[in-house]
């Protein structure tokens, strides 16, 4: 740690230091250090004869700073040296106020504005006399003596640079370098700077615990796929069937005469209404309308799945002491990330992880089920018919096709083909509706 002098005016904002306004300390843009402010300050007459300059620097119209700077009467300028103990304010405006003062009476003033861009800036002040004192001559100031010129005002109080101080964009222990610039900051890196669409971190696996100094900020995946079919077959079913007609006539007279009541036949039970008493009966031939099979049961869309999932931890730890277009984030073993909303293209020094990778996803699918085609099956030969409503018990008249008879007396409720050979069903299958797809797309961008 370098036993540096400063001359500290407020913690914080910024100080004054060196050579000011003293014999030797010409306006020089040469004499301009890194991450300084050179105000190179000339004097009218009557501020020359001030024995004591009060400055106030200000930062954005905030943070004000004061100090008092002697002075060598006489000395027509000079340099004020502006240091900033807690960082460079890159990127900010400092304002410098300038009064000369003679026995605390004030016989000039200035000021000067100037942003901050460079590591180092130069702004002329020039500090004239004020209306109430610039009748003041020379011969009111033999009284001020040459002083000491004030080095240093106050000393930098310096404090560890090591954990959290390394991100804090201040020279912690006044040893002139700051951040992952001190060699205390051994756990501290710099690496590329990113756009305003990134978030600086690292990845850890979904059911890590982020590091010290880096947040859990989101858990993104990639890879969805269904676990196993989108639609399993499983639950679904196929009821095969055969399409059998005929028709059985009732007759109330013998010998099959009178008026015939007819009704028709399937291979399914169906209740008859038939005129009593029977006395014949008479069918027709049974015709094939051929098999089919019905489709039962239910399918769900199943369970889904990510390839890779990742949990990312941002660091809100970002310091200074890297070069332009870098920053100062903790040194882990695993290499610095970023992420960002939306397909974004990474920025230099950054490598896209393949992916895509989503937050969340969407599942809008639907399942059906489906049977295969029928096949075989037969319609047999016989028409039987029942005194029960549903085809139960035992038949009370069985009839071949296209048969009469016309002595068949009773009562017969319920009617069928029978000896109906089922058809076979093609393996059941199903259908998908909808899709299947990430949602809130992320971009995932890593050192190499
Ligand atoms: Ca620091
Ligand atoms: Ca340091």
């Amino acid at each position: 740690m370098r036993a540096a002098r400063r001359s500290n005016l407020v913690a914080g904002c910024a100080l004054v230091a060196g050579c000011a306004l003293v014999a030797g300390c010409t306006p020089d843009a040469a004499r301009c250090r890194d991450d300084t402010l050179l105000v190179a300050v000339t004097l009218d007459d009557a501020s020359a004869q001030a024995d004591e300059f009060a400055v106030a620097i200000t930062i954005d119209g905030t943070a004000s700073s004061q100090a008092t700077v002697a002075h060598g009467a006489g000395q027509p300028g000079g340099n004020l040296l502006v240091q900033f103990p807690h960082g460079y304010p890159r990127g900010h405006v400092v304002v410098i106020a300038v009064d000369a003062l003679v026995a605390g009476a004030v016989v000039g003033s200035g000021s000067a504005s100037q942003p901050l861009a460079a590591s180092c800036e130069v702004t002329p002040l020039t500090v004239q006399a004020t209306a109430a004192t610039s009748d003041l001559g020379s011969d009111d100031l033999d009284r001020v003596a040459d002083l000491t010129p004030p080095a240093d005002l106050y000393q930098c109080v310096p404090a560890a640079e090591t954990g959290d101080a390394c991100f804090d964009g201040i020279d912690n222990d006044c040893d002139g370098h700051t951040d992952c610039d001190d060699p205390d900051c051994t756990m501290a890196q710099c690496v590329p700077a990113v756009g305003a669409a990134f978030k600086l971190g690292i990845t850890v696996t979904q059911a890590s615990f982020c590091p010290a100094m880096f947040s859990s900020k989101s858990v993104i995946n990639s890879g969805l796929a269904p676990v196993g079919p989108d639609c399993p077959a499983t639950s679904c079913s196929c009821a095969p069937a055969m399409s059998c007609s005929s028709n059985a006539t009732s007759w109330p007279a013998a010998a099959c005469s009178g008026e015939g009541d007819g009704n028709s036949v399937s291979s399914t039970c169906r209740g008859v209404s038939v005129a009593a008493p029977t006395l014949g009966m008479s069918t027709t031939a049974i015709l094939n309308g051929g098999g089919s099979c019905s489709i039962g049961g239910t399918s769900s869309r199943s369970a889904t799945q990510w390839s890779s999932t990742e949990r990312f931890c941002q660091t809100s730890a970002v310091g200074g002491g890297c070069a332009s277009g870098q920053v100062c984030v903790p040194r882990l073993s695993v290499p610095t990330c970023a992420v960002a909303d939306g397909a974004v293209a990474c920025d230099s020094g950054y490598t896209e992880t393949v992916g895509p990778w989503f937050t969340d996803l969407t599942d809008t699918r639907s399942c059906s089920c489906a049977c295969g085609a029928a096949s075989g099956g037969a319609c047999g030969s016989s028409i039987s018919f029942y005194a029960s409503t549903d085809c139960s018990g035992t038949a009370t008249l069985t009839m071949s096709a296209s048969q009469n008879n016309c002595n068949a007396p009773g009562t017969y409720r319920s009617v069928k083909v029978i000896g109906v050979t089922q058809p076979s069903c093609g393996a059941a299958s199903t259908t998908l509706g909808g899709t299947l797809a990430g949602a809130n797309r992320q971009t995932l961008c890593c050192r190499p």
